[in-house]
């Protein structure tokens, strides 16, 4: 067995079957070893930026890392927009990037790169393998910190020489160690807390955002009077009728600094305290008023649904019925087409069970407290502002999620980063309907030059955020990936759309015109 063998076997025996790929020279070792193993899945990425948020939209949906495939240097450093957001969600992931063989590094060939200085700042764990015998321990080792919980991203560096020598074989996964309750001693101090009736709010970040300790939370608000919160970016939000309502940190700063003004506690499990996107002039950080304390109950790494388990039986809140969103299916709005009505469309159509992946910046800003009242969907959006996830979020996340419907939120410009991942829609047959909102700009960008003070922008910073000259035309570029697509121009022609990609299996496009 050769190294790369190793590595298959290690990466199968530590319950990772699902690869991402864009290969190269490097890597024909480890292609010829995946080849050999049927049961792992390879998936093609026509941009190392469609194989790392593809991975990253797996992972969300799979609740288990996916393996990448990257080329050398160049093809990790196109990957890494999409691994910084993967890592911004948390999300496990093992990235097998090939390198030159030992030898050949010495003549700085022309692929020579620095792996591990470009790999480090968007990887929590690093290795280069040094021999064929520790393939199958370093693998073990990167799956292992992969899992480690809240989810991290493991980089794991294949020499050619090393993937094509012999090696002792594969090494089996030990699990990651458990992650850890708040302390009693904590539990009681914030208990005491929401009793005392002062204004509070909790805010709730990944895993506490599941179905089960989101419902625990709202037993604990249903008993106690506080208020509760999610981060405005999050990994993966279990939403809908049955489900507890829980709105996000708006974006603007203004807004949210008005949502979080009452306050004068904010309890933190499994988030980390809101701050502004970005700093403006004379515009805070912090969103929170100064008066407000904060106090971090558990970060990310803790057993979320346990901690949220004792608090409530430290406020007495375990029958306390919370407060659940009814299944309301409003009429599909018709006349001419905006936000709002967009909205009510997606809380008309969404298919039960759904999994909505969002990258709609401007367009879907107050796409939530319409949706609330849709059947049960899991939400999962852009997590570290590193726009053109959209496209390879919903890739990976219909392949973590077969069965399930995938409805892809897109805006137009963050789209075009990554709009090759149709074409592994359409080559994998997945279940994926996008809407596409065209409104040919940089809207978001446009709105933050008038808050520096541009009220009318000269020919430079029109033509840098804005895309209609000339107007992309999606219908063809989807066709032309091998997705069926269509053009709404009416709110009429969208519900008919929309309804359209829902019914029919595979993936479908519906060009917006905003
Ligand atoms: C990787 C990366 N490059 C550039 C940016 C800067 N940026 C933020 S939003 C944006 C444009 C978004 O336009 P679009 O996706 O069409 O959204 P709209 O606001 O029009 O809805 C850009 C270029 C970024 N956030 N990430």
């Amino acid at each position: 067995m050769n190294g790369a063998e190793s590595l298959v076997k290690t990466l199968l025996a530590g319950g990772v079957d699902v690869c991402f790929a864009n290969p190269g020279t490097s890597e024909m070792h480890f292609v010829a070893a995946l080849d050999s193993h049927p049961e792992m899945r390879c998936i093609l990425g026509l941009h190392e930026t469609v194989v790392t948020g593809a991975a990253d939209g797996y992972a969300r949906m799979a609740d288990k890392p996916a393996a990448t495939l990257l080329h050398l240097g160049p093809g990790l450093g196109n990957g890494l927009a999409n691994i910084h957001n993967a890592r911004r969600a948390r999300t496990p992931m093992v990235n097998v990037v090939g390198e030159h063989a030992r030898e050949h590094k010495a003549y700085n060939a022309p692929l020579t790169t620095d792996i591990e200085g470009i790999a480090g700042p968007v990887s929590d764990w690093v290795r280069t393998i040094a021999s064929p015998d520790t393939v199958g321990r370093d693998t073990a080792a990167a799956i292992r910190e992969a899992a480690r919980k809240p989810g991290q991203i493991s980089t794991l560096i294949l020499p050619a020489d090393i993937a094509w020598s012999p090696s002792i074989g594969p090494s089996e996964v030990t699990p990651a160690d458990a992650a850890p309750v708040a302390s009693g001693a904590e539990i009681d101090r914030i208990a005491a807390l929401l009793k005392s009736g002062a204004p509070t709010v909790l805010l709730l970040g990944d895993a506490a955002l599941r179905e089960e300790p989101l419902n625990m939370a709202g037993r604990i608000a249903a008993k106690t009077g506080c208020s509760l919160l999610g981060p405005l970016s999050n990994r993966r939000m279990s939403r809908g009728a049955g489900r507890v309502p829980l709105n996000r940190v708006p974006y603007v700063v203004d807004m949210a600094q008005a949502l979080l003004e009452p306050f004068e506690h904010m309890v933190i499990i499994g988030a980390r305290e809101p701050v502004a996107f970005f700093g403006y002039p004379d515009s805070p950080s912090r969103l929170c008023p100064d008066s407000c304390q904060i106090h971090t109950l558990a970060d990310a790494s803790y057993d979320l649904p346990a901690t949220l388990e004792a608090l409530a039986d430290a406020v007495g809140a375990r029958q306390a019925q919370p407060v659940v969103n009814a299944l309301d299916r409003p009429a599909v709005p018709t006349g001419d087409i905006d936000q709002d009505k967009i909205a009510l469309m997606i809380a008309a159509l969404l298919p039960e069970n759904a999994v909505v992946a969002d990258e709609s910046i401007t367009t879907g800003r107050m796409f939530f407290p319409a949706t609330h009242t849709a059947p049960p969907h899991d939400w999962v959006q852009i997590t570290g502002g590193a726009i053109g996830i959209g496209p390879p979020l919903a890739t990976g996340a219909a392949i973590g999620a077969p069965g399930r419907k995938v409805v892809s939120l897109q805006a137009d410009g963050s789209g075009l980063y990554s709009a090759q991942a149709l074409w592994t829609q359409a080559r994998e047959g997945l279940d994926v309907t996008t809407l596409v909102f065209a409104n040919h700009s940089y809207a978001i960008l446009q709105g933050e030059m008038r808050k520096v003070g541009v009220e009318n922008p000269g020919r430079n910073a029109i033509d840098m955020l804005s895309l209609d000259r000339p107007r992309i035309d999606w219908v063809h570029l989807a066709k032309g990936y091998g997705v069926p697509a269509a053009r709404a121009t009416s709110m009429e022609e969208l519900g008919d759309a929309f309804g359209r990609g829902l019914a029919e299996p595979g993936p479908y496009l519906i060009e917006v015109a905003m």
